[in-house]
């Protein structure tokens, strides 16, 4: 039976890891509509808020089978899956029988399990501690370096995250050192394997044209959003 034509709604909440699905969907010229929100003025405003228990973005409405009664997912890396796995045949995700298909796992699963956490746990530590000579701020730092030479070897050794194919991996990884970096800020200073990584993402043309329909502000911020130093702070609109 043919593949039915997707009728998806996105909800993005802007400077935010909703890039991660126009993104995905623009990679495999699959159309959507996308649902632009602002900060208000760091989280979700009420409208986003109301629409799942989480109140967070990324969202993905399916209209397709029943378009009074559409399905709601969230979470970046389930909705990854179903766009790719329902509409994309498979694309963008390697298949068992790949041999690298454990590295894609792997790393797909990479950005949301380790990388973030990782760098929020720091985030937090130098939040709460007194000081920057505090042992969980030292601890949380070790780690964030553990986890960046991690991928920095990797992407030193090969063009993307799962090997030599482009995959749903490098889209769900890049936000956390792009755009997060507007929140955290992460020195990415001598990685030079990651820093080449976000470069080769952010001139695939799927990355500039979801960029473009769903954060152009940022899109003008490319050169930044991929140094070394990375972008300036985010602002709230109060
Ligand atoms: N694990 C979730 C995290 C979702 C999430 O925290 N999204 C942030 C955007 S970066 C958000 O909506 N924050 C606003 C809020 O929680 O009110 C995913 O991968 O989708």
């Amino acid at each position: 039976m043919a593949t039915p034509s997707p009728n998806l709604t996105v909800h993005h909440l802007q400077v935010g890891q909703g890039e991660r699905i126009p993104w995905l969907l623009e990679e495999l010229s699959l159309p959507y509509t996308l649902k632009l929100y602002s900060r208000s003025p760091f989280l979700s405003p009420p409208d986003l808020a109301a629409k799942h228990p989480m109140g967070a973005s990324p969202l993905l409405e399916d209209f397709t089978s029943n378009p009074s009664s559409p399905l709601l997912l969230a979470e970046s890396g389930a909705i990854a899956e179903y766009i790719i796995h329902k509409y994309g045949s498979g694309r963008l995700a390697l298949p068992p029988s790949h041999e690298s298909y454990a590295d894609f796992l792997y790393w797909f699963h990479f950005s949301n399990a380790s990388l973030q956490p990782t760098t929020f746990r720091r985030f937090t530590a130098r939040s709460v501690a007194a000081n920057l000579e505090d042992p969980r701020v030292k601890m949380s730092e070790e780690r964030v370096e553990r986890v960046l030479k991690h991928m920095d070897e990797r992407l030193s050794q090969n063009t993307w995250l799962a090997g030599s194919e482009f995959t749903a991996a490098d889209v769900m990884t890049l936000f956390t050192l792009t755009t997060m970096r507007k929140f955290d800020a992460i020195d990415l200073s001598g990685y030079e394997g990651i820093l080449g990584w976000m470069k080769r993402c952010t001139e695939r043309p799927a990355y500039q044209t979801a960029m473009e329909k769903c954060d152009p502000e940022l899109l003008k911020e490319r050169e930044s959003l991929i140094s070394a130093t990375g972008p300036g702070k985010f602002v709230p609109k109060m």
